[in-house]
């Protein structure tokens, strides 16, 4: 399985809810790796072109309305598989059929209040990381116990 880079975001909801860290914690515990991390409060112009492929969608302006309406703690993780094993760690976008273990399994109820963003493939991840983040903003380091692991 190749290192891969994923966007994660906790949306606005999480932030207001005390979730953030039972959030990074599922990450952290997992074995994936922190390589950026920043709050911030949206641009309209970020929600638009972050959310850009739902434009047509009805949801649209609740979405970008929603996104902007207070910080979000937006974040790049790195690992093997972290793109597809983000998603699985984050599970279905309505909450309601999101497995229980699942971030939004366990933590949320409302599709329009889904508590997470998580890139959703190869392409996106590499469009999200560079829409989100400066490269300066990106740490590369090697964990202490890469040593002693054995791959
Ligand atoms: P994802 O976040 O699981 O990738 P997407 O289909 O990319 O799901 O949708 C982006 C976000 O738009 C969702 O996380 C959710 O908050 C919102 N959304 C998606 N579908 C609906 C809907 O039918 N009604 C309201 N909001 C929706
Ligand atoms: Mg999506």
């Amino acid at each position: 399985m190749a290192i891969e880079r994923t966007f994660i975001a906790i949306k606005p909801d999480g932030v207001q809810r005390g979730l953030v860290g039972e959030i990074l914690g599922r990450f952290e515990r997992k074995g994936f790796k922190l390589i950026a991390l920043k709050q911030l409060t949206l641009s309209q112009e970020l929600a638009e072109q972050h959310y850009g492929v739902h434009r047509e969608r009805p949801f649209f302006s609740d979405l970008v309305k929603f996104i902007t309406s207070g910080p979000v703690v937006a974040m790049v993780w790195e690992g093997d598989g972290v793109i597809a094993g983000a998603r699985r760690l984050i599970g279905a976008t309505n909450p309601l059929e999101a497995e229980p273990g699942t971030i939004r399994g366990d933590l949320a109820v409302n599709i329009g209040r889904n508590v997470i963003h998580g890139s959703d493939g190869d392409e996106t991840a590499q469009f999200e990381i560079s829409l989100w983040f400066k490269s300066s903003e990106i740490n590369d380091w090697i964990p202490s116990d890469q040593g002693w692991r054995k791959e």
